[in-house]
């Protein structure tokens, strides 16, 4: 399970973080976090477990290069990219990311993911096992997707958001050949995330382990 820390309030962002990090297998961090706090952040989450910046980037290949270079002078260990910019951004990205795990964005998990990423999501897996990315992303509202990217991208990790507040299962999404489930507001949020977190875990517990804890 990873923990999707969209929490804006540096001291509760921390204070979550502190309290589920042995339930974790790693720490997400977006753009709400790192720009209500600073970049420091991600090397002070980083003390705490493996983090992944979620800034899906989307650009040329330079910037992406750039933008992959000081994700990893700060101490993450994986980076979520976007597929759509095309291939030549996309190998740039894996080429910068040395032991940083490249996760690339398939098919979105909200509903206006079905719009334009679903169409193209078999493409973008594809792409991100030719590109040497580590792993992908795709929708736990979807799970029968999930199967689906699975069946492309063979060994390579697959991370599931849209567990609870977005509607997807975690049981499911594990069942259907997900590696981790990607959850924020129904631990972060909760009135007791470590409550929360516990539940999550012991769902995801019944199934069996595809493969070792991220990083
Ligand atoms: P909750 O809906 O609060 O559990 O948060 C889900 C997290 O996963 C957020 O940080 C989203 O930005 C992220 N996410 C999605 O929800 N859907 C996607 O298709 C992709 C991501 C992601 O790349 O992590």
């Amino acid at each position: 399970m990873i923990l999707a820390l969209d929490e804006t309030d540096e001291r509760k962002a921390l204070r979550v973080a502190e309290n589920v990090q042995d339930l974790v297998d790693a720490i997400k961090i977006n753009w709400p976090l790192v720009l209500s706090t600073s970049p420091e952040m991600i090397t002070r989450l980083a003390r705490l477990a493996p983090v992944i910046c979620d800034f899906k980037i989307a650009d040329i290949p330079n910037t992406d290069r750039l933008i992959v270079e000081q994700v990893r002078k700060r101490g993450a260990s994986g980076v979520i990219v976007h597929a759509f910019t095309g291939t030549d951004s996309l190998r740039a990205a894996v080429d910068e990311a040395g032991d940083l795990d490249v996760l690339v964005v398939t098919e979105m998990s909200h509903p206006g993911g079905q719009e334009y990423t679903a169409p193209l999501a078999e493409r973008f897996a594809a792409m991100a096992v030719e590109a040497g990315a580590a792993g992908i992303i795709a929708p736990a509202t979807r799970p029968d997707r999930i199967a689906k990217m699975r069946s492309i991208v063979g060994d390579l990790l697959i991370l599931s958001p849209g567990v609870g507040a977005q509607g997807g299962s975690a049981f499911d999404a594990i069942a259907m050949g997900a590696d981790h489930v990607i959850v924020g507001r129904s631990i972060y949020a909760a009135a007791d995330p470590r409550e929360a977190a516990s539940k999550l875990a012991e769902e995801i517990g019944k199934l069996p382990r595809r493969r070792s804890p991220l990083v």
